[in-house]
């Protein structure tokens, strides 16, 4: 993309309205606008990392195994009746009645929806077990929606549910979100960490939040730091394997770590001192095992092998789509802007021409702007008639994590300068050695995508 066609409308002074970096950052870089309290429009900047994070979630998901499909934003009340829960969500729930005064609502989460399409179409044990999932927009009419897109009103969240025959069936589905999760949340450049929670008004018993420590976060979390030590790495799990699933749940959650809900003073007494955390987290994803509770007031049975009719059991699991922009900021900035890891940036790396109209300058620009393209990467050139300050204000806002510089004088040399956004580091290099030295990082990132339906 070149910068001159894009649209980019970054603010030069801090918006009084935002309380917490990422929110400001956000409206800085020209990522979103307000559009009412809760409610934004993702502008291109914002857009592009908000698919790029759904992409991420839809190849892990597929990976796991889980089937995608779209859902409506607006369900009717009569199956929210069923469950029982039309009456019990109260005032965050946005009702709303169509011309022929029939109640919908706008989703909030879509249990009893998937049940129905799961119960009208599936009767035998044998199409079990199956996970389906989707990523669509939800709302919420939080009481005290703040920090931009952390907590809004409306926001898009990846819910997914599964369906099994038995309990331990399920629970190996839980487990095999979990161990998803976590490959999930590291290719975005996150640490998440599964803590004990409650299960609120989705219900369960085993129920798990996924948290990025940040001091803005709006759950107070107590935990033991060693499990700040594990990290998923690049293991091969096989998602069937009971075992293999069963044991990262093991590694992952035998350390304590659980939110304020629920906490335990005296188990927590037992961690030696030193290793005892408390401190503060954004959620950034759900898990749940919940049973039966949906499937049997609305009759989502299955034929099991004796011949008799059983309520499947299930569980939901939820990604904070949206709001993973916000975590990803909160733990990746500094004074300049936004840091993006590799992962989720908008774009791979900026091209910074110093001296817009020169030939051989902006010759060398295009010649590395479409070799980076021709590579599979996706460069933004800075090809704006403008103060080198300005172009380099604008990169270290946005946060690509390269930059790579041309000018004249550096050209004389057949040199350009490469950057690293996080370190400050640069490098004077020869054209083609910038390139290749950015194919050798993208490449294992972009090996990690897998093929998505
Ligand atoms: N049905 C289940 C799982 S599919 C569910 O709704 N779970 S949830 O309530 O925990 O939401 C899933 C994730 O959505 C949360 O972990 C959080 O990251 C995100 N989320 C929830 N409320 C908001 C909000 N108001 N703004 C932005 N993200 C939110």
């Amino acid at each position: 993309m070149r910068l001159s066609r894009y649209f980019l409308p970054v603010l030069k002074e801090d918006p009084k309205e935002a309380q917490i970096v990422s929110h400001r950052l956000m409206l800085r870089a020209g990522m979103i606008k307000q559009q009412a309290a809760g409610i934004y429009s993702w502008l291109p900047l914002g857009y592009k990392v908000l698919k790029r994070i759904e992409q991420i979630v839809h190849e892990e998901q597929q990976r796991a195994g889980h089937v995608p499909l779209l859902m409506p934003t607006l369900q009717s009340a009569d199956l929210w009746r069923e469950s029982g829960r039309y009456d019990d969500y109260g005032e965050e729930m946005l009702r709303i009645k169509d011309r022929h005064k029939r109640d919908l609502l706008y989703g909030p989460t879509n249990e009893e929806m998937i049940t129905d399409i799961f119960r009208s179409n599936v009767s035998s044990y044998k199409d079990l077990p199956l996970t389906l999932y989707h990523i669509q927009w939800k709302f919420r009419d939080e009481i005290r929606p703040r920090f931009g897109v952390m907590r809004g009103r409306e926001f898009l969240m990846k819910d997914g549910y599964n369906f099994d025959l038995t309990k331990e069936d399920a629970l190996h589905a839980y487990n095999r979100h979990l161990v998803s999760y976590l490959r999930t949340y590291e290719r975005m450049g996150l640490q998440a960490i599964p803590m004990r929670a409650d299960g609120g008004p989705i219900g369960g018993d085993y129920t798990h939040e996924f948290l990025v420590l940040a001091e803005t976060g709006e759950s107070e979390v107590f935990y033991d730091s060693q499990i700040t030590d594990l990290t998923f790495g690049d293991r091969q799990i096989n998602y069937d394997s009971v075992e293999e699933c069963q044991a990262v749940l093991e590694e992952f959650t035998s350390r304590y770590a659980r939110t304020d809900e629920t906490h335990d003073e005296a188990v927590f007494a037992q961690i030696p001192e030193e290793r005892r955390r408390t401190a503060r987290g954004i959620e950034v994803g759900q898990i749940f095992y919940f049973g039966t509770k949906y499937s049997e007031p609305m009759g989502a049975t299955v034929v099991g092998p004796d011949g008799n009719r059983v309520p499947v059991h299930m569980g939901s699991h939820g990604i904070g789509v949206s709001r993973l922009l916000g975590a990803i900021i909160e733990a990746n900035h500094d004074d300049k802007g936004i840091i993006w890891p590799e992962g989720v940036t908008p774009f791979h790396v900026g091209i910074v021409n110093l001296k817009q109209g020169d030939v051989s300058t902006d010759s060398a620009c295009e010649a590395i702007y479409n070799e980076l393209r021709t590579r599979g990467m996706d460069p933004l050139y800075d090809d704006r008639d403008e103060r080198a300050g300005a172009k380099f204000a604008t990169m270290d806002l946005i946060g690509l994590p390269w930059r790579i510089t041309v000018g004249p004088r550096g050209l004389a040399n057949n040199k350009v300068e490469l950057t690293d956004r996080r370190s400050g580091e640069s490098q004077e290099l020869s054209p083609q050695e910038a390139v290749e030295r950015l194919s050798k990082i993208y490449q294992p990132i972009f090996a990690l995508s897998a093929p998505t339906a």
